[in-house]
C-alpha cells in the first residue's frame, strides 16, 4: 500500500450533557480525525486525545502537531506500507501514543477495506455482539445521580459505572445499590486518590462492586498492589496501563486483578490486542475502555470488544450516551440485552459523512505524501 495524502480534520460535537470526572467536566469535544488516503484505498483514524492534557498528557493540538510534523515524515518513508509497519515506523518518537493510534488506525482500515475485511475479524473478534455498559459523570447531587442512573438502565445498559472522587464515592455507590439493587456495578477514579485513602475506599468493600478503576496515579504502580492487600475489591487499572509491558508489570506485581484496554492509551490497535493477549495469558479479565469517541473510535472498540478475553461489559455506549442526533458514521444502538453490535463490513465498517463533517469542522489540513 502506498500512500498519497493525509487529511487531518478538526471536529467540535457538543455532548449530549456535561461529563464531569475528578479531572473535570466536558460539555463538547475538540476531536481530531484523520483521512489517509492510499493507492488501495481510504482509511480513517480518530485521535482520542482530549482538548486539554487531562486525562493525560496528550491533548488534541498536540497530537495534530505531532503528526504531522514528525509522524507523517516516518510514515511516509515507509516502502511498502502494512498496518503491522506502522508502529516500528514511529517507535523512535518518544510518547504520543493517541497520535500514533490515530495512525494506525487510518492504515488498518484502508489496508482492510481494500481487501474487504472486517476490523473485528483481523483483530481476531469472536463475537458480534458485546455487552454495553454506560460511564456516568460525577453528578450535582444523589437524587440527580439516581435519575441519571435510571435512565440508563431503562435504556438497558448491561452495567453501571460511577465516576468517583474523595468526597463523591461511598454515598452515591450507597445511594444507587440501595435503589437499584444486584446491577452490575463499578467506579473510576481516574488516579484521585493516594495509599492514605486505602480505609476510605475499604468503604466500599460492602457493596460488591465488580471493580475499581485507577484509584491511585498513573505511576504509582507499587501503590496499587498495596492498596490490593488493603480492600477487597478488585483494582482494575486503566491510566496505568501504557503497553503489553505495563500490564504484565502491574500484574506480575498484583496491581491489578483485571484491565480496562484503550487502543489510544497504549499506541494503537495491535498493541491493545497484545495488551489483552498479555492479560489472557495470566488469566485476568479485560473490558473495553471509552474516550468518547464519534463512530469511528466507536466502531474500533467494538472491533476490539469482541475479543475472547473481553469477558466483561465495556465502556462501549450507544452513541446516544455522548452525541445528538447528527453523527458523523451511521449510529451505534443498545440491543436487548444491553449489548451493541460490532461492525462487520470492510476495515472500521462504517461509512464516514462527508457532508456532515464539513458542517462541524473547525479547520483542515492536507498533504500530500510524495515519493
Ligand atoms: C475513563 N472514559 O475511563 C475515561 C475518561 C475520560 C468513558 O469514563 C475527553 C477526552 C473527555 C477523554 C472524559 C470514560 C473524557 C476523556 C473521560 C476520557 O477514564
Ligand atoms: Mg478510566
Amino acid at each position: 500500500m502506498k500512500l498519497q495524502e493525509i487529511e487531518l480534520r478538526r471536529i467540535r460535537l457538543p455532548l449530549v450533557a456535561p461529563f464531569r470526572t475528578s479531572f473535570g467536566v466536558e460539555h463538547e469535544r475538540d476531536i481530531l480525525l484523520v483521512k489517509l488516503t492510499t493507492d488501495v484505498a481510504e482509511g480513517w483514524g480518530e485521535c482520542v486525545a482530549g482538548a486539554e492534557p487531562l486525562y493525560s498528557s496528550e491533548y488534541a493540538d498536540g497530537a495534530h502537531r505531532v503528526i504531522r510534523d514528525h509522524l507523517l515524515p516516518r510514515l511516509a518513508g515507509v516502502p511498502d506500507l502494512s498496518p503491522a509497519r506502522v508502529g516500528p515506523a514511529l517507535a523512535t518518537v518518544e510518547g504520543h501514543p493517541m497520535a500514533k493510534a490515530a495512525l494506525e488506525l487510518a492504515v488498518l482500515d484502508a489496508e482492510l477495506r481494500a481487501h474487504g475485511m472486517p476490523l473485528a475479524g483481523y483483530l481476531g473478534a469472536v463475537r458480534d455482539k458485546v455487552p454495553a455498559g454506560v460511564s456516568v459523570g460525577i453528578a450535582g447531587s444523589i437524587p440527580e445521580l439516581l435519575e441519571v442512573v435510571d435512565g440508563y438502565l431503562a435504556d438497558g445498559y448491561a452495567r453501571i459505572k460511577l465516576k468517583i472522587q474523595p468526597g463523591w464515592d461511598v454515598e452515591p455507590v450507597r445511594a444507587v445499590r440501595e435503589r437499584f439493587g444486584d446491577v452490575v456495578l463499578q467506579v473510576d477514579a481516574n488516579a484521585a486518590y493516594t495509599l492514605a485513602d486505602a480505609p476510605r475506599l475499604a468503604r466500599l468493600d460492602p457493596f460488591d462492586l465488580l471493580l475499581i478503576e485507577q484509584p491511585l496515579a498513573t505511576d504509582d504502580v507499587r501503590g496499587h498492589a498495596e492498596l490490593a492487600r488493603r480492600v477487597r475489591t478488585p483494582i482494575c487499572l486503566d491510566e496505568s496501563i501504557t503497553s503489553a509491558r505495563a500490564a504484565a508489570d502491574a500484574i506480575a506485581v498484583g496491581a491489578c486483578a483485571i484491565v480496562n484496554v484503550k487502543a489510544g492509551r497504549v499506541g494503537g490497535f495491535l498493541e491493545a490486542r497484545r495488551v489483552h493477549d498479555v492479560c489472557a495469558a495470566n488469566g485476568v479479565p479485560v473490558w473495553c475502555g471509552g474516550m468518547l469517541e464519534t463512530g469511528v473510535g466507536r466502531a474500533a472498540n467494538l472491533a476490539l470488544a469482541g475479543l475472547p478475553n473481553f469477558t466483561l461489559p465495556g465502556d462501549t455506549s450507544a452513541s446516544d450516551r455522548y452525541w445528538r442526533r447528527e453523527l458523523i458514521t451511521e449510529p451505534f444502538v443498545l440491543e436487548p440485552p444491553g449489548v451493541v453490535r460490532v461492525p462487520s463490513g470492510p476495515g472500521l465498517g462504517v461509512t464516514v459523512d462527508e457532508e456532515f463533517l464539513e458542517a462541524i469542522t473547525t479547520s483542515v489540513e492536507r498533504r500530500r505524501v510524495d515519493r
